[in-house]
């Protein structure tokens, strides 16, 4: 659609009158008033320009010279790195790496090359590395030019200013200052689905739900989405909400899901979905944190054979976040009916009102609100190092653009696909790859509520049959875990549907990469294995499958508009085969904006540790390829099952019980959750080291936290590793945690070394 011609440059931005003046004082936190740094004109940085190279397949090519390798020798692939041939020898691993590299060898799959079909490289968006080359040395020499392209395919009420972007992300030029497209107004919810419906679109699925149990299901039309959309968004607008507010979600994978999200959108308030495995105490610190307005939630979900009542967690969380001086007046509450009644859930009349009962009664049109390109979409709360999870804040337009973007390239996408993302929208997998990226590109997303070896660890083809599921994205840990069931639940199902495969969350290992692709996808379709993260909103380094070869285990190449470099521990870039710290060296449209509330945390976490660079929290090795290999995060970080969790957070959850004295937790390697949380735990003097005190140990994490954080195993410590200056030595606890007792390294720093043996003889305790 021609958006430009169609758009009204005179409309102003209309705020909504309906919460009263206190209410707007005292709830209204998201204006961007708040994010006014002082004006950062920096020009842009400078791009690097891509080489052309030989390509390492050179052996293959050589045996066939009519072989795939042999066409991609012929046109080079890109390294980024401008000085590839003039590589210094000397940058080998760097030595405090303390990323959990995955215990297989990741070096031994540099050689392999897995190629996309001459078929499927003919159909894709992008089907060689010159036309890849080509449109990404655009978007890095030209970023203005090439994601206004783009953004103007969408729907914007008034253009954005002429500057197209605005950064600064260097701490010492001033504040860290982001701003895509800023004074253009648009909408996300009306391009997700006024747009697609007004290009005759209306009557395509834009949803299908799958319940829990085989043979619950559902689906909406693009029309009927909007439709459920307006009538959330009248009930929001009527009980006060407006632009700049914020509303709290903590729903399982319902439609409801991604109604409220867009409901939110719509009418500009601003989201915080909660994802419904958090405990009480967790929902309510981001309730305390963002003070929405309304809680939307639902009463219950079913996983498995489980039934979780979510609207006790919510009572209780409420209760906390009232008892910390947030009182919210207003629970909207979905009867989730086959799984609970609302007869049989608590109730506090006045406060908590039936979805069903209200909802449905307002009017199925909704006018939208129009926004500026930068003002807030969402509040996505994610675990750091410390204690405190931070408030990531996405923005409305280039959020927008790059979801879109990226989820169009990434998996080829084709307006007949079928697509399944098996995320949940409280994480931004969900955000990004459930929500908006798919709908931006009016696409049918399908939503599964249950759990996925549910009723047996076949229901995920038996999912992609019934639907004909031709997109396919999930994490490691699930292909890990269905893996070790057998290939006999996959090989029951056709599975002919499935085009792309797709990875999300953590290093993908290469025996799991090989079972997905040969197993899974009948060693037919591309993997995408998409690397990014909360922060960045979209993909950064992702296969755009149809354009080049595949390496089981690594993310490839950079999206356009995206230059990743490694450095080292002094920030200097390195160049060529490396390993090292991954960082960005300039901004795209999708990165978040601020940290809610803690813009110099924002700074001193992602901007100062590499002044210059936005800095990941990953290391990553880079290939004679210029292939990127993640090797997981390099800070006080675990990655549990593709969930990210800090490891203070579970310290603090520990150290909480009265029993414990103190507490140290680091991540090991685990087959099939990727890392494991292990806990070396002091306890106070006079209470013994028995397994009862263990288990309440771990159940205090899973009430605070949530169960994904409990800890899978219990060391218990009479004393930890210090130095004379009191630091915890994380470094001998990994050790002595993954049993490489061989490597501690020197302990004679530690102000007492005598506990390490003491810690060795107490490892099976
Ligand atoms: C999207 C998401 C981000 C962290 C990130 C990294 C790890 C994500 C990955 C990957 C290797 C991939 N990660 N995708 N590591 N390969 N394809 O997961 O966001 O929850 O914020 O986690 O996950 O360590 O830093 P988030």
């Amino acid at each position: 659609m021609d958006s430009m011609s169609s758009a009204c440059f005179c409309t102003p931005l209309i705020t909504s009158t309906a919460a009263t003046a206190s209410q707007a004082s005292t709830r209204r936190l998201f204006s961007t008033s708040r994010f006014h740094l002082g004006r950062q004109r920096s020009p842009p940085p400078c791009r690097a320009s891509l080489p052309m190279t030989t390509f390492c397949a050179a052996a293959a090519a050589a045996a066939d010279p009519g072989s795939a390798a042999s066409r991609l020798l012929s046109v080079g692939l890109p390294r980024h790195v401008e000085s590839m041939p003039r590589l210094p020898s000397g940058n080998g691993r760097i030595s405090r790496l303390s990323a959990v590299v995955l215990g297989e060898a990741l070096a031994a799959e540099e050689n392999d090359l897995i190629f996309p079909s001459p078929e499927f490289s003919r159909d894709a968006l992008v089907s060689s590395p010159e036309q890849y080359r080509k449109m990404y040395k655009r978007s890095i020499e030209d970023p203005a030019g090439f994601w206004s392209e783009i953004a103007a395919q969408f729907y914007w009420k008034k253009r954005w200013s002429p500057d197209v972007y605005s950064e600064n992300i260097d701490v010492r030029k001033g504040p860290v200052k982001i701003e895509w497209f800023k004074g253009g107004i648009t909408n996300i919810c009306y391009n997700a689905l006024d747009r697609n419906i007004e290009a005759g679109n209306g009557d395509k699925v834009a949803l299908y739900w799958e319940g829990n149990e085989p043979g619950q299901d559902g689906q909406l039309t693009y029309a009927q989405l909007l439709d459920q959309v307006c009538q959330l968004a009248n009930y929001l607008k009527h009980v006060g909400v407006s632009k700049g507010d914020a509303v709290v979600i903590y729903l399982p994978m319902l439609m409801e899901l991604p109604i409220a999200m867009l409901a939110c959108a719509r009418i500009g308030a601003v989201h915080s979905v909660v994802f419904a495995g958090f405990s009480a105490e967790s929902l309510a610190q981001r309730i305390i944190d963002c003070k929405p307005k309304v809680v939307v939630c639902s009463n219950a979900v079913s996983r498995g054979a489980k039934v979780i009542n979510l609207k006790a967690i919510v009572d209780n969380a409420l209760a906390e976040s009232a008892n910390n001086g947030i009182a919210v007046d207003l629970c909207l509450v979905y009867e989730n009916q086959s799984t609970m009644k609302k007869e049989d859930t608590k109730w506090q009349d006045g406060r908590d009102i039936l979805w069903q009962e209200v909802v449905p009664q307002f009017p199925t049109k909704c006018p939208v609100e129009w926004v500026d390109a930068e003002d807030p979409l969402f509040l996505l709360y994610t675990s750091g190092s410390t204690g405190k999870p931070k408030g990531v804040l996405h923005t409305t337009g280039g959020y927008m653009v790059y979801t879109a973007t990226t989820f169009k390239y990434a998996f080829d996408y084709k307006p007949s696909d079928v697509y399944w993302c098996t995320a949940d929208c409280g994480w931004i997998t969900g955000h990004s790859y459930v929500t908006y990226g798919p709908l931006l590109n009016g696409a049918t997303v399908l939503v599964f509520e249950g759990a996925p070896s549910y009723p047996d660890p076949g229901r995920c083809w038996d999912i992609v049959d019934k639907y004909k599921v031709t997109l396919f994205y999930t994490a490691p840990t699930l292909v890990r875990a269905l893996m070790r069931e057998g290939d006999e639940y996959v090989t029951r199902y056709s599975r002919k549907s499935l085009r792309v495969l797709g990875s999300v969350g953590e290093p993908i290992n290469p025996s799991a990469w090989r079972w997905f692709y040969n197993v899974v996808g009948d060693s037919r379709c591309p993997i995408s294995d998409t690397w990014w993260q909360t922060e960045t909103g979209g993909f950064l380094i992702t296969p755009i499958p149809g354009a080049w070869p595949q390496k089981p285990g690594s993310a490839t190449f950079p999206f356009f508009g995206v230059q990743p470099v490694i450095v080292d521990e002094k920030g200097n870039e390195l160049e060529g085969e490396c390993s090292g710290y991954l960082c960005i060296k300039n901004s795209w449209p999708g990165i978040f904006r601020s940290l809610y509330g803690d813009h110099e945390r924002y700074e001193t976490t992602y901007f100062k540790p590499f002044a210059g660079y936005y800095f990941s929290g990953d290391g990553c090795r880079r290939d004679k390829d210029g292939y990127h290999w993640l090797t997981g995060r390099v800070d006080d970080v675990i990655n549990v099952s593709g969930h990210r969790i800090g490891t203070a957070e579970i310290e603090s959850a520990l150290v909480y019980h009265p029993h414990c004295a103190e507490a140290a937790v680091v991540g090991v390697d685990h087959p099939v959750k990727g890392q494991g949380i292990y806990a070396f735990v002091t306890l106070v003097d006079g209470v013994d080291y028995t397994d009862e005190v263990r288990k309440s140990l771990i159940l205090a994490v899973r009430t605070q936290i949530g169960a994904f954080a409990a800890p899978d195993k219990i060391h218990w410590a009479p004393g930890l590793p210090k130095t004379r200056s009191g630091k915890i030595m994380r470094r001998i606890l990994r050790k002595i945690a993954s049993k490489q007792l061989d490597e501690l390294g020197d302990i004679s720093t530690l102000a007492e070394p005598s506990v390490v043996n003491q810690l060795i003889e107490f490892t099976d305790r």
